[in-house]
């Protein structure tokens, strides 16, 4: 490779990372710089991606975990010729353009995954990796057989998330994982010295990596240890680069200033001598630069026209077909009918448990797993069988205790395509896992949140792990769907809907403790709201375990001459996506009460100003579920009586 068009190509980097950051006049040149020498390497020598099909499957994944330097990543794709054009980063930053400071993802232009919240992309390409493990034990290596890597920074290490991801990567054995650790000694508020000073080496060794030590400047170093990182297939990989941030600059390379500020019109000129620019060219791409990084896709257009033959070939097979159409295609799923007795009682989390075997059979691509609480949130596709280093094609992944990771690997293999992922703990757990969970809601990926013990009638184990709040935060979301089954019934629509919604997440929310089989509940649920008894006189709306009660309360009242409407509300978002006709058909015209044992905050939004919110605006208690029912006033006798007092 001619050496000096590649140092040629390292300048264009940083030119055009600058001048975007500059003309923006927002945004973080040092990193782009910094770690220009490490991307031309990748990108002209190892990353196999084709800039004609950014979408095809078999690619090498490319993860940009410290997505502030995002120009990196643009000035890479317009330059590889992948859809991002000279004006899109003249329009870094800018209302409507493709190049968002935080990218997150945008496949379609070869935007696979980018943070945002440093440590989220560390943890979502380990998912892509396990994706990819799994794909291939299950579809064969001639279809799937590619790497995942990423760049992470000082942030990235120092969020606890990398270490929860890192550790189930080594576990694992994610051979074909490997990242570039941009060791500048730099963050936003100086030296890293006053917060950071741990054996990064040691560290990832201790968790089962194989950690390599280059000048992140020296480009052949920078070969080597990556041939040595693709070499070793049982461990991941970590490149620890020793970088200088904004490497070129005269005067602001090594300054935390170079972070997230443009360097300056001067400072820029000065950069652009030394480095071999035309001082006063903007966006500026010499001779030769573009063939330099089209030469380097070659490999990745050689390697997609070589897979989609050898995929014709494997599809010509029915057989073969018919399994590759079970993870990409995109037929629905609908169940069996699961034969659950009206009258029987049954936790919410145990009938979702029970379908686990006609979902495991119905969506081939249906994998994931709970932290530690298999056994509570029932959730085991395959009984008897985990992913591991030697059964790359379980289904189960047992994530231990560690739910930032859960969240965040479950959203690699989402993003990674083919499959569909899920990840299970108790609801009050949700918390340690809303980064992850908000970016799937952003991404728009559909991954699965199965959450139980969804409220104060987990009871005992006490306000710790009582969720109250939960709810409502989740439901002021944008883009999750939370959906809190009151039967098994609903259960039944609940994972259909989950599994046949692609455009964002859902969140399962169900209950630790039994509840009737309700004979009026069904697919109705599917509307998100729906009627399950009728009446004029005034309408109690209720989710989950409270819908039952809801019923009782009503019979109640009828005896006392007031007919009340129960309207059963799993989930919100798609009831509020139906038309206006079915909504005020359902929640009718009368005064509207809401009954949900939980935080009352929103409920206004449904019940009106004059409406009656019966919940619990205060932390839990450890009691049994009964008394707590009693305690907190969610017997129906209770609720009948304050509806009572409401309409007298
Ligand atoms: C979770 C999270 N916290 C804080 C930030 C704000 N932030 C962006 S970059 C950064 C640290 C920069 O240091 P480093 O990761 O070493 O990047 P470098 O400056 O070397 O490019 C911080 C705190 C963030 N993006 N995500
Ligand atoms: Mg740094």
């Amino acid at each position: 490779m001619n050496d000096h068009l590649e140092s040629l190509a390292v300048a264009t980097i940083k030119g055009l990372s600058m001048d975007g950051v500059q003309k923006a006049n927002s945004g973080h040149p040092g990193m782009p710089m910094g770690m220009a020498d490490i991307a031309v390497v990748l990108w002209s020598k190892f990353l196999t991606v084709d800039p004609r099909h950014p979408q095809w499957p078999d690619r090498d994944r490319f993860v940009l975990s410290n997505g502030h330097g995002s120009m990196l990543l643009y000035s890479l794709l317009h330059l590889s010729g992948f859809p991002i054009t000279m004006d899109d980063l003249k329009n870094f930053r800018q209302w409507g353009s493709h190049t968002d400071g935080h990218p997150e993802i945008h496949q379609e232009l070869g935007i696979e995954m980018t943070t945002g919240p440093l440590g989220q992309g560390f943890g979502t390409g380990v998912g892509m990796a396990i994706a990819e493990a799994h794909l291939q034990a299950r579809l064969g290596s001639s279809l799937v057989n590619h790497r995942t890597f990423g760049f992470v920074s000082d942030g990235d290490l120092m969020e606890g998330i990398s270490a929860e991801s890192a550790s189930l990567a080594g576990h694992f054995g994610l051979g074909k994982l490997v990242y570039f650790y941009d060791d500048n000694d730099i963050s936003i508020d100086g030296s890293t010295d006053i917060a950071f000073s741990e054996n990064v080496q040691q560290r990832f060794e201790a968790v089962g990596w194989q950690v390599l030590d280059v000048d992140g400047h020296e480009r052949q170093a920078i070969a080597e240890a990556t041939e040595a990182a693709i070499a070793d297939l049982e461990r991941p990989s970590l490149v620890i680069c020793r970088t200088i941030i904004a490497q070129g600059s005269p005067n602001k390379a090594n300054t935390a200033g170079s972070h997230g500020s443009p360097l300056g019109d001067d400072e820029i000129r000065l950069t652009k001598a030394a480095i071999g620019l035309p001082p006063d060219e903007q966006f500026f791409v010499p001779d030769g630069v573009y063939e330099f990084f089209s030469d380097g896709m070659q490999r990745g257009r050689e390697a997609h026209d070589a897979w989609m033959r050898r995929r014709d070939d494997a599809l010509a097979d029915p057989a073969i077909a018919d399994t590759w159409n079970a993870f990409y295609g995109s037929d629905p799923v609908t169940f069996d009918e699961p034969g659950f007795e009206v009258g029987s009682s049954m936790a919410t989390r145990a009938s979702s448990g029970k379908l686990f075997s006609q979902i495991a059979e119905k969506a081939q691509n249906f994998i994931g797993g709970a932290a530690d609480l298999v056994g509570s949130t029932k959730t085991v596709v395959d009984s008897g069988r985990l992913f591991s280093k030697d059964d790359r094609a379980a289904r189960d992944i047992a994530f231990g205790i560690r739910e930032h990771a859960m969240g965040t690997i479950v959203n690699g293999m989402a993003v990674h395509g083919g499959l569909r992922p899920y990840g299970a703990t108790f609801f009050v757990f949700s918390d340690y896992m809303r980064p992850a969970v908000r970016l799937s809601a952003l991404m728009g990926v559909p991954s699965v949140w199965v959450w139980t013990h969804d409220s104060i009638f987990l009871g005992e184990d006490g306000p710790t792990h009582q969720p109250v709040e939960h709810l409502a935060s989740l439901r002021a979301m944008p883009n999750l769907r939370v959906i809190r089954p009151a039967d098994a019934n609903e259960v039944v629509a609940a994972w259909e809907m989950a599994l046949n919604h692609s455009e964002g997440p859902t969140a399962l929310v169900l209950s630790r403790q039994n509840v009737p089989t309700l004979a009026s509940t069904g697919a109705g649920a599917k509307r998100g709201g729906y009627v399950v008894r009728d009446g004029a006189d005034a309408i109690l709306v209720a989710t989950g375990s409270e819908v039952h009660v809801a019923i009782a309360a009503a019979e109640e009242l009828e005896a006392t001459g007031v007919a009340v409407r129960v309207v059963s509300l799993p989930c919100w978002e798609v009831f509020f996506e139906q038309d206006e006709e079915y909504r005020s058909g359902v929640l009718g015209d009368g005064p509207i009460a809401s009954l949900e044992a939980a935080s009352t905050f929103g409920w206004q939004a449904i019940t009106g100003s004059d409406g009656l919110n019966l919940g619990l605006d205060r932390f839990g208690a450890s009691a049994p579920d009964d008394v707590l029912a009693e305690q907190f006033g969610f017997t129906s006798t209770a609720v009948a009586a304050k509806i009572a007092a409401w309409l007298a």
